[in-house]
């Protein structure tokens, strides 16, 4: 039987900083490809890349180009993620296809996760998590099994608001995940400051969350260490008026009779304009601010010993 060699790729940059035990961070594209409109997705993926880089870490882009899974892309690269046609959104499911055909596409927290894995990153910063979804409780992102399986410190803000947040947390412990939120005893909601769902425990230093995470993988836990951030206060939406928006998308969908990889990316372009914007911009501030705390994290986990990973 023939093998199809994996086409694993990584910037000189970030290979180096990794054997060196320099600080870096994981970036998602999925954001990129399905997850916001051009051309605010390449402008956030740069910002995200230089907010990374101002706090002292390395940024590592992950995508697949061409059938490559690659660790940090260039600028042409970006840009062909961010404007392409016929992009594929990467899961665990998918990265077979993307290799086989040669196609391209932005990798999801899970498609992510496992790249970041195979590279040995540490720390990964995104917007919201995938989750259990409100209308259909056997839609699981696969993100969860995978954040399950990952040892990383994951940075995000929430789950998706368009998701069920319990139903998610509960899926998070099964899979053996601890919920860390950063000066907040509440899950965020993403687009919302709250949720009313308790975190597993509130922690209010960088020290503390990678005292946590050596102590988690010390013990040879294999999971990831979810650390939530609330959206920055200026750019939060309200509550109330999430919901509302949450609700017609949800329904539209539901009418539409939209299905599998494709309910995410509606329901999160139907917020954008269901909120006038709002939605997005809370999205592209919450990105920026992850990144930049992933980037602490990164600095504070490179400077003690190296962990048995
Ligand atoms: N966070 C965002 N926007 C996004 C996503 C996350 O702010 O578009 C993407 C992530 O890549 C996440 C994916 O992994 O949505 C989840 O999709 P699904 O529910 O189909 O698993
Ligand atoms: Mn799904």
């Amino acid at each position: 039987m023939n093998t199809i060699p994996l086409a694993y790729k990584i910037l000189p940059e970030i290979g180096e900083a990794l054997s060196n035990r320099r600080p870096v961070v994981a970036l998602e594209t999925a954001v990129v490809t399905h997850g916001l409109p051009y051309p605010e997705n390449l402008e956030l993926a740069q910002t995200m890349e230089k907010t990374v880089r101002q706090s002292g870490a390395i940024p590592a882009t992950i995508g697949v180009i061409d059938g490559n899974i690659r660790v940090g892309l260039e600028q042409e690269a970006l840009e062909r993620l961010a404007n392409g046609k016929g992009l594929l959104k990467i899961s665990r499911r998918d990265f077979a296809q993307a290799v086989a055909l040669n196609a391209s596409g932005g990798t999801t927290v899970a498609g992510t996760l496992i790249v970041a894995r195979m590279a040995r990153i540490q720390v990964f910063a995104t917007g919201g998590i995938g989750g259990v979804h409100r209308q259909a409780p056997f839609d699981i992102s696969p993100d969860l099994p995978e954040l399950g399986r990952s040892p990383l410190v994951v940075v995000c803000a929430g789950a998706k608001a368009i998701l069920n947040l319990p139903a998610t947390l509960e899926v998070l412990e099964t899979n053996g995940v601890p919920v860390l939120g950063f000066g907040v005893d509440e899950f965020p909601a993403f687009y919302a400051r709250h949720s009313g769902l308790p975190v597993q425990y509130q922690v209010n230093s960088v020290e503390a969350i990678v005292a946590i995470a050596k102590a988690h993988w010390q013990l040879g836990m294999k999971s990831a260490i979810l650390v939530v951030v609330p959206p920055p206060e200026e750019v939060a939406l309200n509550e109330d008026a999430m919901e509302a928006a949450i609700t017609t998308a949800l329904e539209e969908a539901h009418q539409q009779g939209i299905s599998g990889q494709a309910v995410t990316p509606f329901l999160l372009g139907r917020m954008a304009e269901l909120t006038a914007g709002e939605s997005l911009r809370a999205n592209l501030a919450l990105l920026e601010n992850n990144a930049r705390i992933a980037a602490q994290i990164a600095q504070q986990l490179a400077s003690g010993p190296a962990l048995p990973l």
